[in-house]
């Protein structure tokens, strides 16, 4: 399964790059040859060159922008997931076989534009063959307008996505919006999440890591999750779904026992039940805003949550113990067992 490899992400050119890459590289290719052929004859083996040229330099963009693109089907589920939740999936493959397929169109084009040229009876019929052949490129380029944005588009978003490698051991923080998770994530890792007073603050997934001797676990952040069904929730909080489903070793589960976040506990013991449930990954609940919290809401929380920990993220209280339980628990065990292999198959 592959990753996204950024650095082979095409450049999209935009229609009004494409037309002007197309009308430069057609006025580069300049007349050669001897003086003593005629005018007429001169003019259309120019033209000629000036076709086969622009053709092949426009031909060519468009596949290497198309075969650019990743293939969906080849990629890690992550990230096929992620396209599809964002772009949709079919709309992404039909824009990129659309245009990939332009370039045959510019071939053929191209071809008749030659066979009108060679034979062009006098002056007025060669260059009514010239304009043609621009025109007719120029369509082209100008109903390719939505799919070279989406193409963009979906390059863009991947550019800007963290680099995310699904081998490694991963917890991925959740939990409802506004518990804390952000501040959490910033406390144990290197990412530095924003962290703000109001709800749906992180709209995408943060990465940051977790360096161990001689090895790498992620953290990873994610939007705030509401009690809902799949098929109502938003794009952003899909994301954090994908993040549980295809990249969590362990779950660490963020829940803020206090009225503070704006959500109720009912809420979130809610939806603590359904990440149990819905994913395969271990999970734990931690209480977290224990600075704030009373003893009641303590007890409550308790009762409903059964928590690995209480921690208080203003200050990183606890934190550094969270990560060390569930690694002791849910990380080495895989490692030693990885090692064993390893060491068998030596
Ligand atoms: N008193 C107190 N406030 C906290 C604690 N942890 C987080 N907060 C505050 O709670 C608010 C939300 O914190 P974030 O870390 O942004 O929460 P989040 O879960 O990432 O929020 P979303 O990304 O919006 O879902 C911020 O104003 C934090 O300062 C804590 O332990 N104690
Ligand atoms: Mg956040």
């Amino acid at each position: 399964m592959e990753v996204v490899d950024k650095a082979k992400l095409p450049y999209v050119y935009t229609v009004d790059e494409l037309i002007s890459m197309f009308l430069a590289a057609y006025g580069r290719e300049e007349a050669r040859g001897s003086t003593a052929e005629p005018a007429f004859l001169k003019q259309k083996r120019l033209e000629i060159k000036r076709i086969v040229a622009s053709g092949k330099a426009l031909a060519s963009t468009l596949r290497k922008m198309a075969l650019g693109m990743p293939f969906l089907d080849r990629l890690h589920p992550f990230y096929r997931d992620l396209v599809d939740v964002v772009f949709g999936a079919q709309l992404y493959k039909h824009a990129v076989a659309k245009v990939g397929n332009a370039h045959l169109a510019v071939r053929a084009i191209a071809k008749e534009a030659i066979t009108a040229v060679r034979t062009a009876p006098d002056k007025k019929a060669l260059l009514r063959a010239r304009q043609m052949y621009k025109a007719r490129i120029i369509d082209l380029l100008n109903d390719l307008g939505p799919e070279l944005e989406k193409l963009r588009d979906v390059a863009t978003f991947l550019r800007k996505l963290p680099s995310i490698d699904p081998n490694l051991f991963t917890i991925v923080v959740a939990g409802a919006p506004n518990v804390g998770k952000s501040s959490f994530v910033r406390c144990v890792s290197t990412a530095r999440p924003e962290v703000a007073e109001y709800p749906f603050t992180t709209k995408q997934i943060h990465l940051g890591h977790i360096h161990l001797k001689g090895d790498k676990i992620q953290v990873i952040d994610t939007p705030g999750l509401l009690d809902r069904p799949l098929s109502q929730r938003n794009k952003i909080e899909r994301q954090a779904v994908l993040a549980l489903r295809h990249l969590a070793g362990v779950i660490i589960f963020i829940a803020d026992p206090t009225p503070h976040s704006g959500y109720s506990l009912e809420m979130q013991a809610s939806l603590w039940r359904e990440i149990k449930t819905e994913f395969t990954a271990p999970a734990v609940a931690v209480l977290n805003k224990i600075d704030i919290a009373t003893p009641q809401e303590l007890e409550r929380a308790r009762a409903l949550f059964n928590p690995a920990a209480e921690i208080s993220t203003i200050n990183c209280h606890g934190t550094k113990e969270v990560v060390d339980h569930v690694l002791h628990k849910y990380y080495v065990p895989q490692a030693l067992e990885k090692l064993r292999a390893r060491a068998r198959g030596a």
